[in-house]
């Protein structure tokens, strides 16, 4: 088999992340193709090689397979790893994963992924605050059960794979996910792939103007470590 996984701009692109990550963690290889998008462009040209024209998309072959749980529903088809072995620990992250891919939509909403900014926010919303109490329950709960570093145990799963967008949420905006999940949220940013998802994302000189205003409106820019 031979993949290539298409994703678009490291700073931005949260549901890039989680099958990259996924991928590099478990040591699958693929061609590594990023497509910058611009909001007024972008549609037709990722039209051309994904059916829902977003990313990641991902190519076998002569398969398309898309969306960020179809991806890696496919990859746990093939290889081993993608979910815990334990059945208690299985069904933990199955659920935690299938939560985060249909809801915490004031977190995407309100603290958007912007890896090289730090940002003061304005005074969160209600419902906010709740996304953030949920994280830190469930976090607390995986770590707890499974024993940790990881959300589901020892290893790292699909279900830290679709939360890391969050780990770089959390320090872009200062988020108080308390001692546990900042513990989580540590690990995973030295996580060796993570490091060097940030340093591509630093590297980027391109700005898409969706997305700064987005940053503007969560809160104050304090400091911006990507390069000009
Ligand atoms: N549910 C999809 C969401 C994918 C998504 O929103 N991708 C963004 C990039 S992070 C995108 O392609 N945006 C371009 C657009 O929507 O036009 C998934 O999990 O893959």
């Amino acid at each position: 088999m031979s993949y290539t996984l298409i994703t678009a701009n490291r700073n931005y692109s949260s549901w890039s992340l989680r099958p990259w990550l996924l991928m590099k963690a478990l040591h699958i290889p693929f061609e590594d193709r990023i497509e910058f998008f611009t909001a007024a462009t972008n549609y037709a040209a990722f039209r051309s090689f994904s059916p829902t024209g977003q990313v990641p998309a991902l190519v076998d072959g002569t398969r398309t397979v898309w969306d960020s749980l179809g991806i890696t529903l496919y990859l746990a088809d093939r290889h081993p790893g993608v979910w815990p072995a334990d059945e208690a620990a299985r069904a933990f992250a199955q659920c935690a994963a299938a939560e985060m891919h249909s809801g915490f939509s004031a977190l995407r909403n309100d603290c958007t992924m912007n890896v090289g900014v730090r940002v003061e926010p304005h005074m969160p919303s209600p419902a906010l605050n709740r996304d953030i109490a949920r994280l830190r329950e469930l976090w607390e709960q995986g770590l707890d059960r499974f024993g940790g570093p990881f959300l589901a145990g020892r290893v790292l799963t699909a279900v830290d794979a679709f939360y890391a967008p969050v780990a770089f949420r959390v320090r872009t905006y200062g988020l108080d996910v308390g001692q546990k999940g900042q513990a989580w949220v540590d690990h995973m940013l030295s996580h060796p792939a993570m490091l060097q998802w940030e340093e591509e994302a630093l590297a980027e000189t391109w700005r898409e103007e969706s997305h700064e205003a987005e940053i503007g409106a969560a809160g104050r820019i304090v400091e911006d470590y990507r390069a000009r």
